[in-house]
């Protein structure tokens, strides 16, 4: 697993993983603590704290492989920054329902972007999609939802943010590992400090990965010596390949597809790690969404899959490979897993989903939700900047605009409110 091994939620409603913060759900623009405001000041008994747990570190990093100067050099001015340990115990107040999740992850935007990438790096795609096995779109679709495709990689100085979760709140042992890890990374002279920011957990560069994964996993694929995912997208895309690799993938053989259900039939107890025979699934009469038949293509009778309903029986069904488990294991959330699923079929120009989510408010793109927040800021909401970012103030602005409008009070920007604004906006053209 790359990401911070915490992360819960696999059914309906998703709490957002570690990093998606960059990504989805809060604004890391207008710097709005989330939670109680950090203590900030460093003459503080905390940062004495700070101070005696750094150097209490020293001999548990020098057995890991830190040098004993590297150590004393990237912890000689090193202050904590304890807003990270407010991420650590951010609880979020909305839960976000999955379609939410992929009508921002997978929108026209982000396959348009994509498109462009693969045009752009279309050699480098084909070299390491020849060397590792995997395909051009599924790397590219794991570039563009985890830092849309390099342009999000996280703010926090890696050092500070895991030196200061190593010392405090909960999982100090597994971010002293990642600690560790960043500075042996610093040490071998792959990277420079400061090219070392990410997000507050401490997934950092292209691909997000942490530290440990880093050094696992991290190839240098541009032939300069050094595995740099920050600077070297050649690295950055190779690497990605090289741990889907790792994880599994099996060559020539898809990650799964939508599937339509006969009505009646039980689905219980189904799920992505239930995998059974095709021939199982075709004998209970299921089918591919287009109405033909499961086994096609490198697919035979044999090959097990899982059924995965992630809205539960009234949603889109897939039948999921081995091939989802290795995407699956990138993030560790199936949401995610679909989102990159989802968009890799997408830059192969495949269209949306054919069954709806089973709700009466669809989700929005980027685009509409900066659509939505314009209508806020016209509203006089103090929203931040315009940034397509749903945040907990933008959140709050929506559910008040919702009571007003007569909607349900939820929070969510999607289709609904957008469509109560733009109708009382052409409304109040006319008058
Ligand atoms: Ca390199």
């Amino acid at each position: 697993m790359r990401h911070v091994p915490f992360l819960l939620g696999s059914y309906f409603f998703f709490i957002v993983p570690a990093h998606a913060e960059l990504i989805l759900n809060e604004k890391t623009s207008n710097g709005t603590p989330m939670t109680t405001p950090a203590i900030t000041s460093n003459i503080s008994p905390q940062n004495d704290n700070f101070q005696r747990c750094i150097a209490n570190l020293r001999s548990q990093a020098i057995s890991s492989g830190v040098n004993e100067s590297t150590y004393d050099r990237y912890t000689q001015n090193l202050t904590p920054d304890y807003s990270v340990i407010d991420k650590l115990n951010y609880q979020p107040e909305f839960s976000t329902p999955i379609w939410d999740y992929l009508s921002g992850l997978v929108d026209e935007e982000r396959v348009q972007a994509g498109r462009q990438k693969m045009a752009q790096y279309r050699d480098v795609l084909n070299r390491a999609s020849q060397a590792y096995g995997v395909p051009v779109e599924t790397i590219v679709a794991v570039w563009g939802v985890e830092s849309n495709y390099g342009d999000i990689s996280g703010k926090y100085p890696l050092l500070q943010a895991l030196g200061t979760l190593s010392c405090e709140g909960r999982r100090q042992s597994y971010f002293r590992g990642e600690f560790f890890a960043t500075m042996r990374i610093l040490q071998r002279g792959d990277l420079h400090e400061d090219q070392l920011k990410g997000s507050w957990a401490g997934a950092f560069g292209h691909t997000q990965f942490m530290p440990s994964t880093y050094e696992r996993l991290a190839v240098d694929f541009d032939g300069d010596g050094r595995r740099d995912l920050v600077s070297s997208v050649p690295d950055a895309l190779a690497s990605t390949a090289n741990f889907l690799k790792q994880a599994g993938w099996q060559t020539g053989m898809p990650w799964g597809f939508e599937v339509k259900i006969p009505q009646g039939m039980s689905v219980s107890g189904e799920s992505r790690r239930n995998k059974k025979p095709l021939s199982t699934w075709e004998q209970s009469g299921i089918t591919r969404i287009d109405g033909s038949s499961l086994v096609q293509g490198n697919l035979s009778a044999t090959t097990s899959a899982g059924l995965m309903m992630p809205a539960g029986a009234n949603g889109p069904a897939f039948l999921v490979f081995k091939n989802f488990d290795a995407i699956y294991s990138y993030n560790a959330a199936e949401s995610y897993g679909l989102a990159i699923a989802h968009l890799s079929d997408r830059l192969r120009g495949t269209g949306p989903f054919v069954t709806a989510w089973p709700t009466d408010d669809p989700g929005t793109s980027r685009a509409e939700r900066r659509e939505i927040q314009q209508f806020l800021l016209k509203r006089g909401y103090d929203i931040g900047a315009v940034d397509g970012l749903i945040g907990d103030k933008t959140r709050q602005a929506i559910r008040q605009e919702q009571t007003r409008l007569g909607l349900n009070p939820t929070g969510r920007a999607g289709q609904q409110i957008l469509r109560a604004f733009r109708q009382e906006q052409a409304r109040q053209m006319m008058q």
